[in-house]
């Protein structure tokens, strides 16, 4: 009896747990195609990625100044000023002077950098 209580408590974890799995896994491929279609035909030269200058870090906002060209898809002028990031580990990797090669999109309404690599 007390087995069987057991089991069925575990089979109800599982399921739980695998049903945020997969909303997971769908809302990061609902993402993908967001993005892709964003660098698509119309996208910028170097796979849609914009040049930046990284003016400052702040790691306790989680949010970076850049200096950056024309952002296509966000319709944006070259400009400094603030992003926040997807990954909040690239603040460690950048520092102010560094030049990278980013993309920006708006995440929830907030200009976030979604992609970016530093430019040796
Ligand atoms: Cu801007």
């Amino acid at each position: 009896m007390k087995l069987n209580k057991l089991l069925a408590v575990c089979s109800m974890t599982i399921m739980v747990v695998s049903v945020a799995a997969l909303a997971d896994q769908q809302m990061g491929m609902s993402e993908g195609i967001h993005h892709d279609a964003m660098g698509g035909p119309t996208g910028m030269p170097m796979h849609g990625l914009s040049e930046g200058t990284v003016r400052k870090v702040a790691k306790d906002t989680g949010k970076v100044t850049i200096a950056h060209g024309p952002l296509e898809n966000l319709d944006m002028p070259s400009m400094t000023m603030v992003f926040r990031v997807k990954d909040a580990a690239w603040l460690d990797q950048m520092k102010p002077g560094d030049k990278i090669r980013f993309m920006a999109d708006r995440v929830y309404g907030l200009l976030t950098v979604i992609k970016y690599e530093p430019v040796k």
